[in-house]
Protein backbone atom coordinates (compact mmCIF):
# COMPACT_ATOMS: atom_id res chain seq x y z
CA UNK A 1 0.00 0.00 0.00
CA UNK A 2 1.41 3.42 -1.16
CA UNK A 3 1.43 5.87 1.71
CA UNK A 4 0.89 9.51 0.74
CA UNK A 5 1.56 11.97 3.42
CA UNK A 6 -2.29 13.98 3.91
CA UNK A 7 -0.36 17.65 3.79
CA UNK A 8 0.45 16.44 0.38
CA UNK A 9 -1.20 19.45 -1.90
CA UNK A 10 -2.28 16.50 -4.78
CA UNK A 11 -3.46 14.32 -1.19
CA UNK A 12 -6.44 13.18 -3.10
CA UNK A 13 -5.33 13.24 -7.05
CA UNK A 14 -2.37 10.76 -5.47
CA UNK A 15 -5.14 8.98 -3.07
CA UNK A 16 -7.12 7.97 -5.70
CA UNK A 17 -4.16 6.90 -8.73
CA UNK A 18 -2.63 4.24 -5.78
CA UNK A 19 -6.20 3.48 -5.00
CA UNK A 20 -6.97 2.58 -8.76
CA UNK A 21 -3.68 0.80 -9.40
CA UNK A 22 -3.71 -1.39 -6.48
CA UNK A 23 -7.60 -1.97 -7.69
CA UNK A 24 -5.69 -3.02 -11.68
CA UNK A 25 -3.60 -5.04 -9.47
CA UNK A 26 -6.16 -6.78 -8.05
CA UNK A 27 -8.39 -7.32 -11.77
CA UNK A 28 -10.96 -4.80 -11.13
CA UNK A 29 -9.96 -1.96 -13.25
CA UNK A 30 -8.12 -2.87 -16.33
CA UNK A 31 -4.29 -1.86 -16.89
CA UNK A 32 -6.57 0.32 -19.71
CA UNK A 33 -8.38 1.95 -17.38
CA UNK A 34 -5.09 3.60 -15.66
CA UNK A 35 -4.27 5.47 -18.95
CA UNK A 36 -8.12 6.16 -18.99
CA UNK A 37 -8.08 7.83 -15.53
CA UNK A 38 -4.55 9.90 -16.46
CA UNK A 39 -6.28 10.99 -19.67
CA UNK A 40 -9.30 12.60 -17.58
CA UNK A 41 -7.04 14.05 -15.08
CA UNK A 42 -5.61 15.85 -18.01
CA UNK A 43 -8.75 17.33 -19.11
CA UNK A 44 -9.85 17.55 -15.25
CA UNK A 45 -6.51 20.18 -14.87
CA UNK A 46 -7.25 21.87 -17.85
CA UNK A 47 -11.03 22.26 -16.88
CA UNK A 48 -9.78 23.64 -13.06
CA UNK A 49 -10.69 20.84 -11.62
CA UNK A 50 -14.42 22.03 -10.77
CA UNK A 51 -17.96 21.47 -11.70
CA UNK A 52 -18.51 24.18 -14.63
CA UNK A 53 -21.71 26.03 -14.92
CA UNK A 54 -22.42 24.34 -18.62
CA UNK A 55 -21.61 20.49 -16.62
CA UNK A 56 -23.98 21.85 -13.83
CA UNK A 57 -26.89 22.59 -16.04
CA UNK A 58 -26.15 18.94 -18.16
CA UNK A 59 -26.79 17.25 -15.07
CA UNK A 60 -29.76 18.60 -13.93
CA UNK A 61 -30.88 18.25 -17.63
CA UNK A 62 -29.45 14.39 -17.06
CA UNK A 63 -31.87 14.07 -13.64
CA UNK A 64 -34.93 15.28 -15.54
CA UNK A 65 -34.49 12.74 -18.38
CA UNK A 66 -33.81 10.30 -16.34
CA UNK A 67 -36.88 11.07 -14.44
CA UNK A 68 -38.98 11.14 -17.65
CA UNK A 69 -37.61 7.51 -19.42
CA UNK A 70 -39.33 4.63 -19.33
CA UNK A 71 -36.58 2.20 -18.80
CA UNK A 72 -33.20 4.32 -17.73
CA UNK A 73 -30.00 2.03 -16.90
CA UNK A 74 -26.92 3.02 -15.29
CA UNK A 75 -23.83 1.25 -16.98
CA UNK A 76 -20.70 0.28 -15.06
CA UNK A 77 -17.45 -0.38 -16.06
CA UNK A 78 -14.46 -1.72 -13.69
CA UNK A 79 -12.90 2.65 -13.37
CA UNK A 80 -16.48 3.51 -12.74
CA UNK A 81 -17.33 0.61 -9.79
CA UNK A 82 -13.37 1.17 -8.70
CA UNK A 83 -13.84 5.02 -8.10
CA UNK A 84 -17.89 5.76 -7.55
CA UNK A 85 -19.55 2.55 -6.08
CA UNK A 86 -20.57 4.12 -3.44
CA UNK A 87 -22.36 7.12 -5.33
CA UNK A 88 -23.83 4.79 -8.15
CA UNK A 89 -25.94 3.16 -5.18
CA UNK A 90 -27.03 6.82 -3.40
CA UNK A 91 -27.98 7.22 -7.20
CA UNK A 92 -30.37 3.85 -6.99
CA UNK A 93 -31.46 4.91 -3.63
CA UNK A 94 -32.66 7.92 -4.62
CA UNK A 95 -34.40 6.95 -7.43
CA UNK A 96 -34.62 2.97 -7.26
CA UNK A 97 -36.35 3.34 -11.13
CA UNK A 98 -32.60 3.23 -12.29
CA UNK A 99 -31.57 0.19 -12.93
CA UNK A 100 -27.26 -0.40 -12.96
CA UNK A 101 -25.73 -2.88 -15.47
CA UNK A 102 -22.27 -4.46 -15.22
CA UNK A 103 -21.12 -3.45 -19.30
CA UNK A 104 -17.36 -3.77 -19.27
CA UNK A 105 -14.84 -3.52 -22.76
CA UNK A 106 -12.36 -5.84 -21.75
CA UNK A 107 -15.11 -8.18 -20.29
CA UNK A 108 -13.80 -11.51 -18.84
CA UNK A 109 -16.40 -13.59 -16.69
CA UNK A 110 -14.33 -13.03 -13.43
CA UNK A 111 -13.95 -9.39 -14.00
CA UNK A 112 -17.97 -9.07 -14.18
CA UNK A 113 -17.89 -10.91 -10.69
CA UNK A 114 -15.72 -8.51 -9.26
CA UNK A 115 -17.26 -5.22 -10.24
CA UNK A 116 -20.68 -6.82 -9.22
CA UNK A 117 -19.31 -7.59 -5.71
CA UNK A 118 -18.50 -4.06 -5.92
CA UNK A 119 -21.41 -3.11 -6.32
CA UNK A 120 -23.07 -5.35 -3.90
CA UNK A 121 -20.91 -3.99 -1.30
CA UNK A 122 -22.03 -0.49 -1.68
CA UNK A 123 -25.04 -1.56 -1.24
CA UNK A 124 -27.18 -2.16 -4.39
CA UNK A 125 -29.29 -5.56 -4.41
CA UNK A 126 -30.44 -5.85 -8.32
CA UNK A 127 -26.73 -5.77 -10.24
CA UNK A 128 -28.08 -6.44 -14.13
CA UNK A 129 -25.27 -7.56 -17.01
CA UNK A 130 -23.52 -10.23 -14.52
CA UNK A 131 -24.02 -13.35 -17.14
CA UNK A 132 -25.43 -11.22 -20.58
CA UNK A 133 -27.96 -12.80 -22.56
CA UNK A 134 -28.18 -10.56 -25.36
CA UNK A 135 -26.42 -8.58 -27.99
CA UNK A 136 -26.03 -5.10 -29.14
CA UNK A 137 -25.99 -4.97 -33.30
CA UNK A 138 -22.55 -3.40 -34.22
CA UNK A 139 -20.29 -3.91 -31.77
CA UNK A 140 -17.80 -7.32 -32.56
CA UNK A 141 -16.81 -9.89 -30.03
CA UNK A 142 -17.28 -9.35 -26.22
CA UNK A 143 -18.31 -5.69 -26.42
CA UNK A 144 -21.15 -6.04 -27.89
CA UNK A 145 -22.58 -8.17 -24.64
CA UNK A 146 -25.71 -6.67 -22.72
CA UNK A 147 -28.26 -7.64 -20.18
CA UNK A 148 -31.68 -8.46 -21.86
CA UNK A 149 -33.41 -7.02 -18.66
CA UNK A 150 -31.85 -4.14 -18.90
CA UNK A 151 -29.30 -2.08 -21.55
CA UNK A 152 -31.44 -4.10 -24.60
CA UNK A 153 -34.04 -2.49 -23.69
CA UNK A 154 -33.70 0.59 -22.57
CA UNK A 155 -34.91 4.06 -23.20
CA UNK A 156 -32.01 5.93 -21.86
CA UNK A 157 -28.57 4.63 -20.99
CA UNK A 158 -26.42 6.48 -18.70
CA UNK A 159 -22.40 5.58 -19.88
CA UNK A 160 -19.87 6.94 -17.87
CA UNK A 161 -15.96 6.66 -19.18
CA UNK A 162 -17.55 5.14 -22.02
CA UNK A 163 -15.51 4.01 -25.68
CA UNK A 164 -16.64 5.89 -28.63
CA UNK A 165 -18.12 2.28 -30.77
CA UNK A 166 -20.28 1.04 -27.51
CA UNK A 167 -21.78 5.39 -27.34
CA UNK A 168 -22.65 4.82 -30.59
CA UNK A 169 -23.94 1.56 -31.12
CA UNK A 170 -26.53 2.87 -28.56
CA UNK A 171 -27.16 5.78 -30.16
CA UNK A 172 -27.79 3.81 -33.25
CA UNK A 173 -30.33 1.17 -31.22
CA UNK A 174 -32.43 4.63 -30.85
CA UNK A 175 -31.45 5.07 -27.07
CA UNK A 176 -31.01 8.42 -25.35
CA UNK A 177 -27.34 8.34 -24.09
CA UNK A 178 -26.10 10.53 -21.54
CA UNK A 179 -22.44 10.39 -21.21
CA UNK A 180 -19.65 11.80 -18.10
CA UNK A 181 -16.48 11.99 -19.71
CA UNK A 182 -14.06 14.56 -19.20
CA UNK A 183 -12.62 14.76 -22.46
CA UNK A 184 -15.22 17.16 -24.44
CA UNK A 185 -13.38 16.06 -27.69
CA UNK A 186 -14.19 12.45 -27.08
CA UNK A 187 -16.00 10.51 -30.12
CA UNK A 188 -18.51 9.64 -26.72
CA UNK A 189 -18.97 12.94 -25.90
CA UNK A 190 -19.47 13.91 -29.33
CA UNK A 191 -21.83 10.60 -29.77
CA UNK A 192 -24.12 11.27 -26.29
CA UNK A 193 -27.20 13.05 -26.33
CA UNK A 194 -26.43 14.93 -23.79
CA UNK A 195 -22.84 15.29 -22.47
CA UNK A 196 -21.56 15.96 -18.97
CA UNK A 197 -17.89 16.87 -19.21
CA UNK A 198 -17.49 16.54 -15.64
CA UNK A 199 -15.40 14.65 -13.05
CA UNK A 200 -17.78 11.16 -12.32
CA UNK A 201 -17.45 11.41 -8.40
CA UNK A 202 -18.40 15.64 -8.47
CA UNK A 203 -21.18 15.03 -11.17
CA UNK A 204 -23.28 11.90 -9.53
CA UNK A 205 -23.43 13.53 -6.48
CA UNK A 206 -24.88 16.32 -7.98
CA UNK A 207 -27.20 13.78 -9.82
CA UNK A 208 -28.74 11.79 -6.68
CA UNK A 209 -29.29 15.86 -5.45
CA UNK A 210 -31.08 16.51 -8.34
CA UNK A 211 -32.60 13.33 -8.49
CA UNK A 212 -34.33 13.65 -5.12
CA UNK A 213 -34.96 17.38 -6.03
CA UNK A 214 -36.92 16.79 -9.30
CA UNK A 215 -38.70 14.03 -8.56
CA UNK A 216 -42.33 14.58 -8.02
CA UNK A 217 -42.01 17.30 -10.56
CA UNK A 218 -44.63 17.68 -13.22
CA UNK A 219 -43.67 16.14 -16.46
CA UNK A 220 -44.05 19.58 -18.49
CA UNK A 221 -41.43 20.98 -15.63
CA UNK A 222 -39.10 18.22 -16.68
CA UNK A 223 -39.75 18.51 -20.34
CA UNK A 224 -38.49 21.65 -20.20
CA UNK A 225 -35.41 20.84 -18.08
CA UNK A 226 -34.56 18.09 -20.40
CA UNK A 227 -34.37 20.60 -23.40
CA UNK A 228 -33.37 23.65 -21.82
CA UNK A 229 -29.71 22.27 -23.07
CA UNK A 230 -28.22 21.25 -26.53
CA UNK A 231 -25.01 18.46 -26.46
CA UNK A 232 -23.40 20.62 -29.31
CA UNK A 233 -23.79 23.66 -26.65
CA UNK A 234 -22.59 21.96 -23.89
CA UNK A 235 -19.35 20.60 -25.14
CA UNK A 236 -18.37 23.85 -26.89
CA UNK A 237 -18.98 25.63 -24.21
CA UNK A 238 -16.56 23.32 -22.51
CA UNK A 239 -13.99 23.90 -25.11
CA UNK A 240 -14.13 27.93 -24.60
CA UNK A 241 -13.93 27.39 -20.71
CA UNK A 242 -10.73 25.82 -21.64
CA UNK A 243 -9.10 28.27 -24.13
CA UNK A 244 -10.04 31.12 -21.55
CA UNK A 245 -8.61 29.24 -19.07
CA UNK A 246 -5.29 28.48 -20.89
CA UNK A 247 -5.31 31.68 -22.15
CA UNK A 248 -5.91 33.45 -18.61
CA UNK A 249 -2.96 31.21 -17.23
CA UNK A 250 -0.23 31.63 -19.94
CA UNK A 251 -0.79 35.32 -18.86
CA UNK A 252 -0.04 34.68 -15.40
CA UNK A 253 2.71 32.32 -15.47
CA UNK A 254 5.44 34.11 -16.44
CA UNK A 255 5.09 36.07 -13.52
CA UNK A 256 5.06 33.34 -10.98
CA UNK A 257 8.26 32.24 -12.50
CA UNK A 258 11.24 33.11 -10.03
CA UNK A 259 13.54 35.55 -11.87
CA UNK A 260 16.94 35.14 -12.95
CA UNK A 261 17.68 35.85 -9.03
CA UNK A 262 15.75 32.75 -8.27
O1 LIG B 1 -13.54 -1.68 -17.22
P1 LIG B 1 -13.63 -1.79 -18.70
O2 LIG B 1 -13.06 -3.07 -19.22
O3 LIG B 1 -15.03 -1.61 -19.23
O4 LIG B 1 -12.75 -0.60 -19.36
C1 LIG B 1 -12.97 0.74 -18.97
C2 LIG B 1 -12.14 1.74 -19.82
C3 LIG B 1 -12.22 3.09 -19.08
C4 LIG B 1 -10.70 1.27 -19.87
C5 LIG B 1 -12.74 1.83 -21.25
O5 LIG B 1 -14.08 2.18 -21.19
C6 LIG B 1 -11.97 2.79 -22.10
O6 LIG B 1 -11.00 2.45 -22.77
O7 LIG B 1 -12.42 4.06 -22.06
P2 LIG B 1 -11.73 5.27 -22.89
O8 LIG B 1 -12.02 5.11 -24.34
O9 LIG B 1 -10.31 5.45 -22.45
O10 LIG B 1 -12.59 6.49 -22.39
C7 LIG B 1 -12.63 6.86 -21.03
C8 LIG B 1 -12.94 8.37 -20.97
O11 LIG B 1 -13.23 8.70 -19.63
C9 LIG B 1 -11.77 9.27 -21.41
O12 LIG B 1 -12.23 10.21 -22.36
C10 LIG B 1 -11.34 10.00 -20.12
O13 LIG B 1 -10.99 11.33 -20.37
C11 LIG B 1 -12.59 9.93 -19.28
N1 LIG B 1 -12.35 9.86 -17.83
C12 LIG B 1 -11.40 9.18 -17.17
N2 LIG B 1 -11.53 9.31 -15.84
C13 LIG B 1 -12.62 10.10 -15.64
C14 LIG B 1 -13.15 10.45 -16.91
N3 LIG B 1 -14.24 11.21 -17.05
C15 LIG B 1 -14.85 11.63 -15.90
N4 LIG B 1 -14.40 11.32 -14.66
C16 LIG B 1 -13.30 10.57 -14.48
N5 LIG B 1 -12.90 10.26 -13.23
Amino acid sequence: MTVIPRTHPRYRSLRVRADLAEKMREGLVAPEGLMAHGRGEAFDYLLGERTSPEARAAIRAAAARILLARRPVFSVNGNVAALAARDVARLVARYPRLRVEVNLFHRTPQRARDVAQVLQRAGLREILGIRPTARLRGLPSDRGWVDARGILRADLVVVPLEDGDRAEALRAAGKCVISIDLNPLSRTSRTADLPIVDELTRALRLLARDLKELSGEPKERLRALASAVQGEDLRSRSLERIRKRLRTLAREEPRARPGPAG
